[in-house]
C-alpha cells in the first residue's frame, strides 16, 4: 500500500527521474520575460467526453485568444471489460481518455487543474504541446484539496498527448487512465500536401490504453479496495510490459456494437488516435487514410493513401478519410491479437449507397465448378 506520505514525497528510485526533477525549476519573476496577454479575448470551453470533441472552428476567424479549460481529477474504479474487471483508475474529468482540447496555433491555453480533497494522490499535467517546466507538470502539481492554473502558448500545430507526470509515479498514473489529447490547429486550418485546404465533417477521438491488471492465485483479475491497495501488484504487472487489456476509450467494447461511431457516405472524418504509453498502428478495415499526419504535426505534409499508420507511444496521430461505401467498418490496432483478444477495436456504422464500381460480388458462393 502506498501511503499518502510516499505519494506526496515520492518513491523515486531512478536517477533519470531524479534528474528530471532537479531540472524542473519554475522561473522566478526576475528570470521571466514579461508578456502582456491582458488585451487578448478570452473564451471558456466546456470539455466533452470522448469519442466526441467540443465544438470548434477549423479555420480561426479572429486573432489569438486565451482559451480556458477546466480539468478535475477523479480517482475512481472503472469497469474495463465485459467480465466486470474493475481497475482502480485515475482520470481527468472521469473519462479515459481525458477530453480533447482544441485551440489554434498562437492561442494561449489556460488550464485549471482541480484535485478534490477526496482523492488520495497528487496529480499534474504534462502537455506535450507546451514548452518548458516538464510541459507544465512542474507548475501544475496539486495535492488533494488544491488547484492550480497554467497558461502556455500553443506555438506548434498538431495533435499532442497530455498526461499526468507526478514524481516517482509517472507510468502508474498514465496507465491508470491519466492521459488526453490537445489539438492545435493551424490558424488557416488543415492543408494537403500541395497547400490546398482540407476540411472534416466529423471528428472521432480515439484514445488507446494499455492496462495492467493483477491476477489472483486462480488467474482471475483482482479487484482492489482502493487505489493505494492496487499499487504494488499493479506495478509488478507493469514491469512485465505485457498488458492484460489494450482498449479504445477506456473499456473493451467502448466503441463497438451499440456504441459504434456513425458516419455517412461522402463525409470526411478526422480520426485522432492517441496513445500516451505504447506504440500502436491504427487501420481502418475496408478503408484507408486519405491524408495522414502519422506523427500528428500539421506543418508536415500529410502522407497519402495509407493502409496502416504508426502512432508512437507518447504521441497522437491524425488521419482524414472520406467514406465511399456504406457498412460497418472495424477500426483496429493492427496488432490483431491486441485488436481481437485484448480489446483494441472500434466500429463505424456508415450509411449511404453502395458503389458497385468500387466493389461488387461477381458471383456469390456456390459449389466449386468443374473446369
Ligand atoms: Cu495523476
Amino acid at each position: 500500500m502506498l501511503t499518502r506520505r510516499e505519494a506526496l514525497f515520492g518513491t523515486i528510485t531512478g536517477a533519470a527521474t531524479a534528474a528530471l526533477l532537479t531540472s524542473a525549476v519554475a522561473p522566478t519573476p526576475a528570470q521571466a520575460k514579461a508578456v502582456n496577454v491582458g488585451n487578448l479575448p478570452r473564451q471558456r470551453v466546456d470539455l466533452v467526453a470522448p469519442p466526441f470533441v467540443h465544438a470548434h472552428e477549423q479555420v480561426a476567424s479572429g486573432g489569438p485568444k486565451i482559451v480556458e479549460f477546466l480539468l478535475t481529477v477523479k480517482e475512481q474504479p472503472i469497469v474495463i471489460d465485459n467480465d466486470g474487471t474493475t481497475m482502480q483508475a485515475m482520470t481527468y474529468n472521469g473519462s479515459i481518455p481525458a477530453p480533447m482540447m482544441v485551440v489554434h496555433e498562437d492561442d494561449y491555453v489556460e488550464l485549471t487543474l482541480v484535485n478534490p480533497d477526496t482523492n488520495e494522490m497528487p496529480h499534474n499535467v504534462d502537455f506535450h504541446a507546451a514548452t518548458g517546466a516538464l510541459g507544465g507538470a512542474a507548475l501544475t502539481t496539486v495535492n488533494p484539496g488544491e488547484q492550480a492554473t497554467l497558461r502556455f502558448k500553443a506555438t506548434r500545430a498538431g495533435t499532442f498527448v497530455y498526461h499526468c507526470a507526478p514524481a516517482g509515479m509517472i507510468p502508474w498514473h498514465v496507465v491508470s487512465g491519466m492521459s488526453g489529447t490537445i489539438m492545435v490547429l493551424p490558424r488557416e486550418g488543415l492543408k494537403d500536401e500541395n497547400g490546398q485546404p482540407l476540411h472534416y465533417d466529423r471528428i472521432f477521438y480515439i484514445g488507446e490504453n494499455d492496462f495492467y491488471i493483477p491476477r489472483d492465485e486462480n488467474g482471475k483479475f483482482k479487484n482492489f479496495a482502493s487505489l493505494g491497495d492496487s499499487y504494488d501488484e499493479t506495478l509488478n504487472v507493469m514491469r512485465g510490459l505485457i498488458p492484460t487489456h489494450v482498449v479504445f476509450n477506456g473499456k473493451v467494447g467502448a466503441l463497438t456494437g451499440d456504441n459504434a461511431l456513425k458516419a455517412n457516405v461522402g463525409e470526411t472524418v478526422l480520426f485522432v488516435h492517441a496513445q500516451a504509453n505504447r506504440d500502436t498502428r491504427p487501420h481502418l478495415i475496408g478503408g484507408h487514410g486519405d491524408h495522414v499526419w502519422e506523427m500528428g504535426k500539421f506543418h508536415n505534409p500529410p502522407a497519402k493513401d495509407l493502409e496502416t499508420w504508426f502512432v508512437r507511444g507518447g504521441s497522437a496521430g491524425a488521419a482524414l478519410y472520406t467514406f465511399r461505401q456504406p457498412g460497418i467498418y472495424a477500426y483496429v490496432n493492427h496488432n490483431l491479437i491486441e485488436a481481437a483478444e485484448l480489446g483494441a477495436t472500434a466500429h463505424i456504422m456508415v450509411d449511404g449507397e453502395w458503389d458497385n464500381d468500387l466493389m461488387v460480388q461477381v458471383s456469390a458462393p456456390s459449389p466449386i465448378a468443374t473446369y
